[in-house]
């Protein structure tokens, strides 16, 4: 059979992503934080005391994508990180976006992590 991919849906949200089966529901996660349009689960990796990824729902590959085509988005995923972190840790946190495989973006569905909990080393 042919899937259908419209452009800008590079990634087939249902058979490939594993953020979008996340979101889904169909592989479990530790989930923080939902809303309509955002989740936020704990890493499977940490690489802090608490480590968790902010994900829009709809499908974007890059914060760079997203700040196009969503900014009210990106400044809510911001929202969300001060809110764990006012409740995790005093409102201190590190929030990163890996974009590109050379700088260690390993999942093209974008994502924040938000690293707090504890005093983070340099
Ligand atoms: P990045 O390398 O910036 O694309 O970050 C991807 C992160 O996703 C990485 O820190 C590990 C995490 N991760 C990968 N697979 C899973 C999973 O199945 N569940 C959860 N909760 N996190 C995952």
């Amino acid at each position: 059979f042919i899937i259908h991919v419209s452009k800008g849906d590079s990634m087939s949200e249902a058979n490939e992503c594993l953020f979008c089966k996340i979101i889904a529901g169909e592989i479990p996660s530790n989930t923080v934080f939902e809303d309509d349009s955002t989740i936020a689960f704990s890493d499977i990796h940490p690489k802090a005391k608490v480590h968790v990824l902010i994900v829009p729902k709809k499908h974007y590959a890059t914060v760079a994508e997203l700040a196009q085509r969503d900014p009210s988005e990106l400044s809510h995923m911001v929202g969300i990180a001060k809110s764990i972190a006012d409740k995790e840790f005093h409102g201190a946190y590190r929030l990163i976006f890996n974009t590109g495989e050379d700088a260690g973006q390993s999942v093209f569905h974008v994502h924040a992590h938000v690293l707090t909990g504890e005093v983070l080393a340099e």
